[in-house]
């Protein structure tokens, strides 16, 4: 019989078997790859269970007796630790009396039994594929293809339809407009600059995550990964809708719509993805009322829930979209994760759940609490790193700047979010703010109350601009503080914000730097260069915006308006808008990024600054921690999927 060597299949050509070397009927079939692999699996599907069967075996004991010269290997050796409690075993075993005797070699005859039955089948099954013709075989290939592309395309269609859940009682959408001419006038401003940042984007930077504007192009940062998922235009979104930019609002939907696919491989940051896009996305939705941001919210959020496969379900702090693998920053303390990172996804993670029905969300974030709650706290602070796998703090910083800051007002902001029920959060927040307010916030010789960090047992005298959004956040805690000391938290925030509003005044640009000291005669100044920066942050604007609502002193419109002078003029270039290198330089240099939080918090909270408070009042709305505006959730009406006390 003679073989040809080699047979066209499907345009390649590849060798035959030989057919001696098999009992294969169709000797001069020739195999394609496929095929072949499919016998290799089950030859060594076969092989596997024979060594399988004596792997299965219950007690190595009784292998002993088995006449398949095997016990050396299956037996543990009598000198050997590890195993010593094996061979002790044994010695039990062979101590017995004649009727265990007796029931020992029944029980090895039906395995015996067994085993060779098992072989009998498996070989019948490998001789049965064996049998198969070219044509069956590949037949049961294609079935398989079809499975997986049928599987694919499940995939790809995206989640199952949402339920209808019924829309928060959406209020206070208005125009806003200030009664006050002046105030009107300057708002205007406003949405100019909104619209020269966002037009900008649009011509050069448009799906880039950023734009730098004086290079007009593209710009990114490693929390976005490998991507361009526009997170200027998903960042944006809401302010256009709040400033009556509807034009944009729908070409940015449109470009969602088209373009945004989270299938991608790009490692991101949980944090920045949850606050900026799913916040962003909620925000867009409940405003408008467009189902598309809706399901992008639930589809980004389906690819961020691998990361909590972590021991302890704190998750890590950054994931690959595409392959759910995690990991943490390699700059934080001993790969842990980072409080205000793991603690900053409750909002929307409540909403996610409230929206889909699926108590996962909820469930995430509750665990994350009570693991928190159930730690020891040095001082009664939270120090900002958190082991993932041990469950253990990492080192002692406490800050109420960065990575510390929006953890503690997710606490507070749950509890508003809540319509007040959640009254574990408010007290957790109550909490933690007493030891801060204990340990870290002190007054300078000048007289100024500044927050500064905890390091390991020592107050570092250095405020950084991301705590001033502290000033906010206890004027928005005040109402509701315990020991009727809501007068007293409102004048914390009133001092934070004066304090912030000092380390812009006391620039040449009129802007603040990134840190500033309250050290050796150094009030609210930076001393080193990397922390004179200005990055279009909207910290202090924040605080202004919550203290003029709270207040109606009109000396934080004035100190807003500084601000949104001095960006305009300083950051301001043709391009859109950039950070500046050295507010304390009269010749600023640019750092050429216009930040995604410059369109979604700073001109947002100038715009909210100069309009009247019937704008997204604070009855209904809380605001993330980007700005992005969610509806208060009645829960004492609603029951979350995940809440309901465990069935008995
Ligand atoms: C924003 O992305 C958020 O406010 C975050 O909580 C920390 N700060 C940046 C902007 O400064």
């Amino acid at each position: 019989m003679t073989t040809p060597a080699l047979l066209p299949l499907s345009g390649r050509r590849i060798p035959t078997l030989s057919p001696g070397a098999s009992s294969f009927p169709h000797h001069r079939a020739t195999l394609r790859l496929s095929e072949k692999f499919i016998l290799l699996l089950i030859l060594s599907a076969f092989i596997t269970l024979c060594f399988g069967a004596f792997f299965f075996l219950p007690d190595n004991s009784k292998h002993k007796r088995f006449d398949l010269g095997l016990e050396d290997v299956l037996i543990p050796h009598i000198d050997s630790p590890k195993e010593g409690k094996h061979a002790s075993g044994q010695v039990v075993i062979h101590g017995q009396g004649g009727h265990d005797e007796h029931r020992h070699r029944e029980e090895e005859e039906s395995l015996r039994d067994k085993i060779r039955a098992d072989h009998e089948r498996a070989l019948q099954e490998a001789k049965e594929k064996l049998r198969k013709s070219r044509e069956e075989l590949q037949a049961e290939i294609q079935t398989e293809k079809n499975k997986v592309m049928e599987d694919l395309k499940k995939k790809d269609a995206g989640p199952k339809p949402l339920p209808p859940v019924p829309m928060p009682k959406v209020v206070g959408v208005s125009d806003g407009e200030p009664p006050e001419p002046d105030a009107k006038e300057k708002r205007d401003k406003i949405r100019e600059m909104m619209k020269h940042a966002w037009d900008s984007y649009r011509q050069y930077g448009w799906g880039h995550n950023e734009l730098k504007p004086l290079a007009k192009k593209g710009h990114s940062t490693n929390i976005f990964g490998n991507s361009q998922l526009g997170a200027t235009i998903v960042d944006a979104l809401d302010t256009l809708y709040i400033m009556g930019l509807h034009e944009e609002f729908k070409d940015g939907q449109e470009w969602i719509e088209q373009n945004l696919d989270f299938g991608v491989n790009a490692e991101v940051s949980v944090f920045e993805v949850n606050i900026r896009f799913i916040g962003g996305l909620l925000a867009a939705y409940y405003l408008s009322g467009q189902e598309v941001f809706k399901l992008k919210a639930v589809q980004l959020a389906e690819k961020l829930l691998p990361a909590f496969n972590t021991p302890t379900g704190i998750p890590w702090a950054m994931v690959n979209l595409k392959s759910g693998v995690g990991r943490n920053w390699g700059w934080a303390s001993a790969g842990s994760s980072i409080l205000a990172e793991f603690g900053t996804l409750h909002m929307e993670f409540v909403h996610l759940t409230y929206l889909t029905g699926n108590p996962a969300y909820y469930q995430k974030v509750m665990h994350i609490r009570k693991l928190l709650a159930k730690m020891d706290r040095p001082n009664g602070l939270y120090p900002n790193y958190l082991n993932p796998r041990t469950g253990r703090w990492g080192q002692h910083h406490t800050s109420v700047g960065g990575l510390g800051d929006s953890f503690y007002e997710y606490l507070l902001k749950a509890w508003l979010m809540s319509d007040k029920t959640d009254t574990e959060a408010r007290k957790t927040y109550d909490d933690a703010i007493e030891a801060i307010e204990r340990h870290l916030i002190r007054k300078s010789n000048g007289g100024l109350t500044f927050i500064g960090e905890w390091k390991n047992g020592h107050l570092e005298r250095k405020m950084g601009h991301l705590a001033c959004f502290a000033g906010g956040m206890f004027a928005l805690g005040a109402d509701g503080s315990p020991d009727d000391k809501a007068g007293h938290y409102l004048q914390l925030g009133a001092e934070i914000a004066h304090t912030c509003h000092e380390s812009y005044d006391r620039t040449v640009l009129k802007l603040g730097p990134e840190a500033f000291k309250f050290d050796s005669g150094l009030e609210a100044v930076a001393v080193r260069q990397n922390e004179k920066y200005y990055i279009l942050r909207p910290e202090v604007i924040e605080t202004y915006w919550y203290m003029w609502r709270f207040t109606h002193d009109p000396k934080y419109r004035q100190w807003g308006w500084e601000a949104a002078q001095a960006i305009d003029k300083y950051c301001r270039v043709s391009g859109g808008f950039s950070g500046v290198k050295d507010v304390y330089s009269s010749n600023p240099t640019y750092d050429d990024v216009q930040q995604s939080f410059f369109l979604a918090e700073t001109l947002k909270y100038l715009y909210l600054l100069f309009s009247s408070d019937d704008l997204m009042p604070f009855e209904s709305w809380v605001f993330n921690t980007e700005a992005h505006p969610l509806p208060v959730l009645h829960l004492g009406n609603i029951t979350l999927p995940g809440s309901e006390p465990a069935q008995r």
